[in-house]
């Protein structure tokens, strides 16, 4: 177990490629990285019937429980562990189930919204935003939903019109403003290539001075 020392948040709308942006430097990195997907942090519905999840809108900042995911980036950055809630799309609800996620080296947090809390957005050490086109990424959510996730094209298309389109034009999309690094397009091997080096880089100066023969002044910590 060690002290996270660096955390990453990959934003972008739905179908932009975060997941696979953020798998591509954790399955590449390896162990060091852990990846904390902000779907599981919906807002538990078991209270509603079936019928009434489906309308929810889950593009809404409101779906989701920023306070648990506060809690739990706190608890990781202190060395903690954490009980992490894993999210159902085919019952539009919370598992019974929570996974221990053990905190390490780095911290990716994936998810639509993840550039728009600011309480999270300081404790992101880099924010990047995944810029794809509304063309590609509904063509992907269509995929998606329809082979992965057992839906109908109607409800996709009525969905994607009803909240996720106008929802992500009112928040999704002005988080770019808070990003660092704005990638375009998800799969951009050169980009995922500079992230992962990126990473590589914090995790061989974790901990350590940036060059401790330097004086103090022309050190990258020292006074400008
Ligand atoms: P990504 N979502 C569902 O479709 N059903 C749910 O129960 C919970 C979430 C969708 C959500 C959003 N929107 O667009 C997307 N809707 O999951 C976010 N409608 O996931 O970033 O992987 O695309
Ligand atoms: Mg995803």
């Amino acid at each position: 177990m060690s002290i996270p020392s660096f955390v990453i948040g990959i934003a972008g709308g739905t179908g932009a490629g975060k997941t696979t942006v953020s798998r591509t430097v954790a399955e590449t990195v390896g162990e060091a990285v852990t990846r904390i997907p902000l779907d599981n942090y919906y807002q538990d519905l078991s209270h509603l019937a079936f019928e009434e999840r489906a309308d929810v809108n889950y593009d809404h900042p409101s779906a989701f429980e920023w306070e648990l995911l506060q809690e739990h980036l706190n608890s990781l950055l202190m060395g903690q562990a954490v009980e992490m809630p894993q999210y159902d799309f085919e019952i539009h609800n919370r598992k019974d189930e929570r996974v221990t996620v053990e905190p390490t080296d780095v911290i990716v947090l994936e998810g639509i919204l993840s550039l728009y809390d600011d309480d999270i957005l300081e404790m992101l050490d880099l924010r990047v935003y995944v810029m794809t086109d509304a063309d590609v990424r509904i063509l992907r959510r269509i995929e998606r939903d329809v082979i992965d996730r057992g839906r109908d094209l109607e409800g996709v298309i009525e969905q994607y019109l009803g909240t996720v389109k106008p929802m992500h034009e009112q928040f999704v999309e002005p988080t770019k403003k808070n990003a660092d690094v704005i990638i375009p397009e998800g799969a951009n091997r050169m980009a995922v290539d500079l992230l992962i080096e990126k990473v590589q880089s914090e995790l061989a100066t974790d901990g350590t001075d940036p060059d401790p023969e330097l004086p103090a002044e022309l050190s990258f910590d020292g006074p400008r």
